[in-house]
Formats: structure tokens, sequence, C-alpha cells
């Protein structure tokens, strides 16, 4: 057999069924017969390497993760919509363009559903697939060319279709998730113990944020493209042929885009598509009318961001009425207190809610709300909705007031509220609603950094009650480890030599780890150098010495005040200290403060240095380390793979460093 043959022809018969899937919406085999296409895809390429193409199917998956996304300049910004709320803007609209266009004669519009998704920006470079950016700012976006070439609905290269292929054609679109691929994904991120999304539009942009593409490619993102950007190769006169265009390379374009005249007909498409919203397969949250004529499109021009040729009609949000059971309070992995009202189940924009958010006491109180009550509620894409007012008329005699309970619904302690924000708090650093989030914190990195020690970890320890609070790290004892589900002798030695290690720790990672509430990594070192080093002083300090001391806000004192009134807390740090935490003096050789002032910026990666090192090294000199290049960094320190950072400091002319020159700096310092 011809290998090489079997191979262009998978890889065809892959592609058709991707137009037959995404473009033609009629797909003509099973989701397994494809799978297996696929299959015998790899093996035969995995046996015959040398045949491998960057647009085989098979290389859209597994490149290397990435450390940061580059940027990527739009040749023509991406501008944006303005929006219709109500018919008569729509109507003002179409009369604004035959005024323009000096005409009375109906206008001929595309009319669009308008996708809740992430607009992206596809380039495709004589037919391939080249480059894949987010919008950005209009001018500027990320490069997520690796992510998006995850998603099947996007070819590789184009379709030879009864157009010519452009040397160039840019092409803009949304990314999104259906309705019932969403459901999917929250059933498996809940299965795993992730953090659910709140609707499809959040889920589209957390996997397209993904560094690690891998992760994006097992999400099930589509896409719609609807807007041309430059194209070099061929012309279209109307958006409707360049549409028709589209399809025929293999881009998908929605179904129910369709070609329209004057007025009546807009509102007509935006009360059909009102009324279908809820039975489509995604999220859309309005309509789009564009003017059909390339020319007439340029005579009419761009005010300020959006063009004139175009508008949004926006849906309503849906509302409706129904009946507060009770009102709960969740305790949330860092302590912030959520009351959230139980409502009687209805049916809003397809699905049912049973819950809606109440943020805070503020909002409570501003709107009144109070079990027992008639509410209007209102859906916003969001799958939690919130309560738009309540309908006194229906209030049932007897009701009260409703006050957040004073103490933690989890374990009792006394809840705190900021000074600068309307939520309240649970301080407790043992309180089992965090307890989780709070180890993996405590364990992290920049704080006491135990190697090997994950979260899984941390959650199989909890659940089986080893760890109740954070100093219950230092007593865990081998059995505990080697007990668990798939713990090797060899791994659970690590962990123990890992935490060992860790006992030998500085005052500033300590106290980071607590998680006091504003109390960064620079606060702990400047309440380091203040305390000099020693917590006990640190944890009976009073609010007027902690406000005095230079870059400690009151919200910061008082949030560091409220945290030791805990006893327990307290009680915490003594159990630490007494099972081996040992907290070092600042290292004085090197706190001549010679970086004092200075700004400095970290990015690729750094060969003799972790980053965290360097960055403790850099504050320990008096200097500051931001995670974003400004006209206020003074050095960029850039290693291998260093991207958009280097770019935006070559362009600000900031002093760059390479780690051997930024280790040199370090080295002479030390050694004075
Ligand atoms: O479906 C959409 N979300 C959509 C968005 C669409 N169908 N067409 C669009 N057309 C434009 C112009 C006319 C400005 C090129 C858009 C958007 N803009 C847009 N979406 C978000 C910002 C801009």
């Amino acid at each position: 057999m011809d290998f090489a043959k079997r191979i262009l022809k998978i890889r065809e018969e892959i592609n058709d069924h991707n137009y037959h899937y995404y473009v033609l919406n009629d797909p003509i085999i099973s989701d397994s017969e494809y799978d297996k296409l696929l299959h015998e895809l790899e093996e035969l390429e995995n046996t015959h390497p040398e045949l491998i193409s960057p647009d085989s199917p098979t290389q859209r998956i597994g490149a290397a993760p990435l450390t940061e996304f580059g940027t990527i300049q739009h040749t023509i910004p991406m501008q944006s919509l303005a929006n219709a709320m109500i018919d008569e803007e729509l109507i003002a609209f179409d009369k604004r363009v035959q005024k323009l266009l000096e005409t009375n004669s109906n206008v001929n519009y595309i009319a669009e559903p308008k996708l809740d998704g992430i607009g992206v920006e596809l380039v495709y470079k004589n037919g391939v697939f080249t480059h894949g950016s987010t919008r950005g700012d209009g001018i500027t976006g990320e490069d997520i060319t690796q992510n998006l070439k995850t998603l099947n609905a996007i070819p590789l290269r184009l379709r030879h279709g009864n157009h010519p292929i452009p040397s160039i054609l840019e092409v803009r679109g949304e990314v999104f998730i259906t309705k019932s691929g969403f459901n999917e994904l929250n059933i498996n991120q809940e299965k795993q113990g992730d953090k659910l999304f709140a609707n499809p539009r959040n889920a589209a942009a957390g996997s397209l944020r993904q560094l690690d593409s891998r992760i994006t490619a097992e999400r099930p993102l589509s896409i719609f493209c609807y807007q041309p950007g430059t194209i070099e190769g061929i012309a279209f006169e109307t958006h409707m042929e360049f549409l028709e265009a589209l399809k025929t390379w293999g881009i998908p374009v929605n179904p129910h885009i369709k070609n329209i005249f004057g007025a009546d007909e807009i509102l007509k498409y935006h009360h059909d598509m009102e009324s279908k919203r809820n039975n489509l397969p995604y999220d859309i949250d309005g309509t789009v009318y564009k003017v059909n004529s390339f020319s007439l499109q340029e005579t009419l021009g761009i005010r300020s961001r959006s063009p004139r040729w175009a508008i949004a009609g926006k849906f309503k949000a849906q509302q409706v009425t129904t009946i507060i059971k009770n009102i709960d309070v969740q305790v949330g992995r860092t302590g912030a207190i959520t009351p959230v009202a139980r409502l009687e189940p209805v049916q809003v924009g397809g699905v049912t809610v049973t819950n809606a958010t109440l943020h805070n006491q503020d909002e409570i109180d501003r709107k009144d709300i109070r079990i027992g009550d008639t509410v209007l509620v209102e859906r916003a894409g969001d799958v939690i909705p919130k309560i738009v007012k309540v309908i006194i008329d229906k209030r049932p005699q007897k009701t009260e007031k409703y006050q957040i309970p004073g103490t933690c619904p989890i374990c009792g302690h006394k809840v705190y509220r900021s000074e600068d924000k309307a939520v309240m708090r649970c301080q407790n650093l043992s309180c089992p609603a965090q307890i989780k989030g709070r180890i993996e914190h405590f364990i992290s990195r920049n704080a006491l950094d135990i190697d090997g020690f994950g979260e899984k970890l941390v959650e199989q320890l909890v659940d089986k009650k080893i760890l109740s609070s954070v100093d219950k790290i230092f007593t865990i004892k081998y059995d505990d480890l080697a007990n668990l589900d798939r713990m090797a002798d060899k791994s659970a030695k690590n962990i123990l030599s890992a935490i060992e290690n860790s006992k030998n720790t500085t005052f500033a990672r300590f106290v980071y780890g607590l998680g006091i509430r504003n109390v960064g990594e620079h606060i702990a070192k400047i309440l380091e150098k203040h305390f000099n080093a020693n917590i006990h002083t640190f944890m009976n300090a009073q609010r007027d010495e902690l406000d005095n001391i230079f870059e400690i806000g009151p919200i910061v004192s008082k949030g560091i005040v409220q945290f030791w009134k805990d006893r327990d807390n307290k009680n915490v740090v003594l159990s630490s200290i007494a099972n081996g935490i040992n907290i070092a003096k600042p290292d004085l050789s090197l706190t001549a403060q010679i970086l004092e002032g200075k700004t400095f910026v970290l990015t690729g990666s750094l060969e003799t240095l972790t980053r965290s090192r360097a960055k403790e090294l850099i504050q320990k000199l008096g200097g500051r380390v931001s995670s974003s290049v400004s006209s206020k960094t003074d050095y960029l320190v850039a290693g291998p793979g260093a991207g958009g950072k280097l770019k935006t400091a070559q362009k600000l002319g900031i002093k760059i460093l390479l780690e051997e020159e930024f280790l040199t700096i370090i080295y002479k310092i030390n050694n004075k």
C-alpha cells in the first residue's frame, strides 16, 4: 500500500467531515467513525514521521505549553458595535443610513445573530492558517494561535471552493461553547473539584486563555466568522458574497444569517431571533445589521470606534417573578461570605433557576430583600441570576428585614466587614470551608514552598481529617501519607523531607502564607523589616503601630489586627513554632538597599535562578517586582522564550538585562 497516498486521503476525509459538521451543519459520519479515521492517521504518521505536515489534523494538539502569550497587531483595527436597546433605536439607525446615503428606498442589510462569545481574528496566508489572536483593545490582541489550532471548526488549510484562495485572508469571528457543551464541561469541572464557569462565554474565554493548548483542545469550542480584515488576492462587492466565500473555503458561518431590506425587516428579524433564542444551541444576546454593499459601507464610514453602517440590536434581559423561600449564607474559599436566595424553581431563558446571588448586605438593604418576598429575577447570560427588585405589593405580612449573621455559618467564628468593601469575611485560618484553599496557599511556591505537595494531596488529607489547619502539616507522619491511595513509599518520604526543609523559612514567607487579608508578598517583606522578623511582636501589634509603618495603610492594618483578634489564628502560629518552624532573621549581607525605588519585570525563563528566588533577591535589595511592563519599569530581566513583554520594553526604551548581567549586579553587591 502507498502510505503517502493513504495519509493524504484520510486527511482529506477528515477535513471533509469537519466541513460537513461545522459549515454545512450536516454530518455524514458518527463521532466514533471520525475518531477511528483520526486514529488510523495517527498510527500511519507514527510509523512514517517524515510524512507529517503542519496542516495535518494530527498537528492540532500537542504544542508545548507557553509561558506567556505574545501580542499581535491587527492590520485593520477591530471596531466595536453601536448598540440599540429598543426597537426605536433600530428604526433610527435605518433612517440615519437612508439619510446619509440620500435614498428613500429600502436599504439592503445582512442580519446576523449576535453571538455571546469571544471575538478573535484568524489569518490565512496562501490558504494556510498562520496566526490567530484575541480582539484585545481592538488594535493589539494576544497571540492564541496554538489554542485556535485545536478547534476542529477552524480549517488549518482553506478548501478549494469556487473562489480562488486569497494570498492573505484575515477573518474575524466569535469563538463560543454550546449550551450543552457548557453543561458537560461544568459537570466535569465539578467532578474534578475545579471551579464552575458562570456562563458559556466565561467558559470560552477561560478555555482560550490557557497557556497549555492541550487543555483548550479538551474544551468544546466552536466558531462562526462574520467579518473581513485585510484580504489580498480577491475582492468582494457585498458582505453576503464574502460570507458565502467563507463557507466554500470551509470557514463556519452562522446559518441564521439573512439578506433583508429596510427597517420593517430589521424589526421582524430581531423579534424572530428573540423568540428563537432559547431554542438555539448557543447563547446569543442580540442581533447585528450590516449594510450589505461594501462601497456603501465605505461611503458611510466610521464614527469614533464603531462603523456607521452597522448596529447591534440587544435583547431584553429575560425576567420572571418567583418567591424567595429562604436565604442561605455561603463561605467561599477565601472566606468571603455571600448570601444566596433559595428560589421557588422557575424557568428563565430555557434554564431552571433555583438560586440567586444577593451579593452583600448593602445590596440586600438597598433592595430590602426579605425571606417570603416575591421578586423579579433576571438572567443575563449567567446561570446564577440577579434579583432586580422586590414586588412590594405581594409581600406577606410579618416579614423581617434580613441581616447576614455575625458569625461564620461553617465554623461559628465572628465575621468581619472590610472598610473599603461591602463584603463580610470569615478570617479563621482553620475554617473548614476555607481550609483546602488556605493550605494550598500556605504551601505554595512563594510561601512555604513545599515541593510535591499538590492539590490532590491536600484534598485527601483534609477529607481524611489529617489536616484541619495549616500547622498540622508539621505533624504529618509517614503512615498518614503511606495509607493514601496511590502513594508510593518514595513519594511519601520525599514529601516528608520537603516538609522538613520548609521548616527553615523566613518571616515574610511564613506571614504571606498565613493569607491575612491584603497581606501579599510585598507587605509581608515590609512587616519583616519593621518587626525585625519577630513574629511574636507582630502578633501583638496594635493599630497605631501598624498605621505608622510606611507603605501600610489603614485597610491592611485593620485586617491584620482583626486576624490576630482570633485566638485560634495565634494558636496556629504558636503550634507551628512548637513543631519546628524556624523563622530566620533577614539576611543582613543583602540589606544594602541598592535597588531602592527600582521596578523590575521578569520575563522568559531564568536558568540559574527560580523566578521566586530572583524576586526575593530584588526585594531584599529594596527593589520592586511588577508583573507587567509600563513606563514605570526600570529594568526588564529577560530569559529565553521572552515575548510580548520584551517587545513592549524595547518599544518603551526600557533597560533590558540578561540573566547574567542581572546576576553580576547582585553578585557585586553581595560581595561589598
Ligand atoms: O456575532 C457577533 N458577536 C458579532 C459581533 C457579529 N455577528 N458581527 C460583528 N460585527 C462587528 C463590526 C461590524 C464592527 C465589524 C460583531 C462585532 N463587530 C463586535 N463584537 C464585539 C465587538 C465588535
